[in-house]
């Protein structure tokens, strides 16, 4: 149907009243996949209905950035669902909670705070080296002990205590009780929130026994228990003179609200309640935990699968940095090989591949496509990674194509690429999930060479799809290198203190 404009509504999926597409939806594939292939039949932007919303799935990047950039205050909404509604009291948090002006002010109290340890006396430098540190100790004990190890929980432990220096000003020793259960009950709410799950469709199959929706309460009330003691804990011992994290940030910006008696910015007004504070610390720990760690994990899993690879990022290390001293941040620039592979990895993986929902705030269009208000808009960011107009052998893992012929400087080949997002709702952690990926990977292989354990096979490469794309359990070899100056420094852990 054309409008008067010339534009026209995007190609549709087959849809039945009640189920929309559901029946179109049924694949082995999981769904970043699937859209990807629908292009083939309906082309790059097309629409389905879920239950009885429509969505608008977008696979190329013109769109993608008309959405993201250029028209990104009309798409800066989110849609409102049943599991993201348990996990953030009703979308008081800033990733799920719709386009507002409590939205927007918790980005920017949570971007000053990322800021003020940019630069403050304990860099967020200090606090990764000091968790990288931490982990090459816990890998030698297990090379001495010649142990092959599934590093997933060390790694989280490392990024966790990252994040928890961030906003609690608190880190986890190796065997804390406390962190096994965050373990346990993060990941109970990756498998569960926000996969487009039944109840997301069918908001009325709330009121019947889903073991899903259980487990997912189950598991935000664990975390909102921790939440809430170290809320408690900030409140005792607040000061307006001092100001130790994220969560202190917070409480000064409501006491200041709550001091200011006009009824225009008192705390409820501007969404200062306890609630919002809560569920805003609870996404960057949430965000600042799952997704770095992901990356971590697959970077770990590509390298193995590419030992030349690895062996390339070490000769750079050795030639750049050395064997007297660890790597530090201002090491980046001269280490090109190992940013280019991080890159490669946020291709070829992405944490998110189909971001989080947007939402049309107005009428409005997607280029000759006409788009109602409400209309949910999924950016595939799968398939922009993987264009293969953009990308030559998108499957194929190769860092090379970030640099440059000479393999000196770094380059993005493609405008195909989005790792983080863009626009309004561009990634908060950005900055900080580089730092990260760069100092942990740099120290761990500046002392290791990874590989998988003699009489392993290599680990798949497929992803587990949920909102975040993570990669299946393995386990390696780390085998400390020869000369490593670096091994005789680790003694330091936390027993030591
Ligand atoms: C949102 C990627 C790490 C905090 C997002 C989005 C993506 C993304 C794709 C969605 C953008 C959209 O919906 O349009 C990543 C990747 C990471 C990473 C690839 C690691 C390599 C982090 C970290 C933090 C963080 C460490 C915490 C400090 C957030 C928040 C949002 C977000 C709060 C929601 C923004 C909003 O809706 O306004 N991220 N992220 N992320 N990320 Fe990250
Ligand atoms: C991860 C599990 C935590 O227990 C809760 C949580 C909070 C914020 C979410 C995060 C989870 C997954 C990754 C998300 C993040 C907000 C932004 C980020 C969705 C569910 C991305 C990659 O978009």
């Amino acid at each position: 149907r054309m409008s008067a404009r010339g534009l026209q509504e995007p190609p549709c999926l087959p849809s039945l009243p009640v189920i929309g597409s559901l029946l179109s939806l049924r694949s082995p594939h999981p769904p970043h996949v699937l859209f990807k292939e629908l292009q083939k039949k309906y082309g790059q932007t097309y629409s389905l209905m879920m239950g009885s919303h429509c969505v608008i799935i977008v696979n190329q990047h013109a769109h993608a950035k008309e959405v993201l950039l250029k028209k990104g205050k009309i798409f800066a909404g989110r849609p409102r669902t049943v599991t993201t509604d348990v996990l953030t009291r009703d979308g008081k948090d800033i990733a799920f909670g719709d386009y507002s002006p409590t939205w927007r002010f918790h980005r920017k109290i949570v971007h000053g705070a990322l800021c003020m340890f940019g630069e403050g006396s304990v860099s967020i430098e200090k606090i990764v080296c000091a968790e990288a540190q931490s982990l090459c100790s816990v890998l030698s004990e297990a090379a001495a002990a010649g142990l092959a190890l599934d590093l997933s929980p060390e790694l989280t432990r490392a990024v966790t205590n990252v994040i928890c220096s961030l906003c609690f000003n608190s880190s986890y020793c190796r065997g804390d009780p406390e962190f096994e259960t965050m373990l346990h009950y993060s990941q109970g709410i990756v498998d569960t929130v926000a996969k487009d799950s039944l109840v997301d469709i069918f908001p009325w199959l709330q009121i019947f026994p889903n073991a899903d929706l259980c487990l997912l309460k189950e598991c935000v009330s664990i975390r909102d228990k921790l939440l809430q003691k170290e809320y408690d804990k900030h409140k005792a011992d607040y000061s307006d003179h001092v100001q130790r994290d994220l969560l202190d940030a917070l409480l000064r910006a409501k006491r200041s609200a709550e001091n200011n008696n006009t009824a225009e910015i008192s705390a409820e007004t501007v969404g200062l309640s306890d609630d919002h504070v809560l569920m805003t610390v609870g996404d960057i720990f949430g965000a600042g935990v799952e997704t770095t760690t992901t990356v971590l994990k697959w970077a770990i899993m590509y390298l193995i699968h590419n030992p030349q690879m690895q062996r390339r990022i070490q000769e750079e290390l050795d030639s750049k940095v050395g064997m007297d001293r660890t790597p530090q941040l201002s090491d980046r620039g001269s280490l090109p090989y190992l940013e280019a592979t991080i890159r490669e990895v946020l291709r070829i993986r992405p944490v998110a591949p189909l971001l989080i929902p947007h939402v049309a705030l107005s009428d409005t269009s997607i280029g000759d496509f006409t788009v109602k208000k409400g209309t949910r808009v999924i950016i595939n960011l799968w398939s922009l990674h993987h264009d293969e107009n953009e990308w030559k052998n998108p499957e194929h893992f190769d860092p090379g194509r970030f640099l440059n012929s000479e393999g000196t400087g770094l380059i993005i080949p493609s405008s195909s690429y989005l790792p983080f997002g863009a626009g309004v709702r561009v990634c908060l952690g950005e900055a900080l999930a580089k730092m990260e990926l760069f100092l942990l990977l740099s120290w761990i292989l500046q002392c290791f060479t990874l590989s998988v354990p003699t009489g392993d096979s290599l680990p798949s490469l497929e992803g587990k799809f949920g909102v975040v794309l993570q990669p299946v359990k393995y386990k390696v070899n780390a085998v400390p290198r020869p000369g490593q100056q670096c091994l005789s420094a680790l003694a330091l852990s936390c027993e030591t203190f």
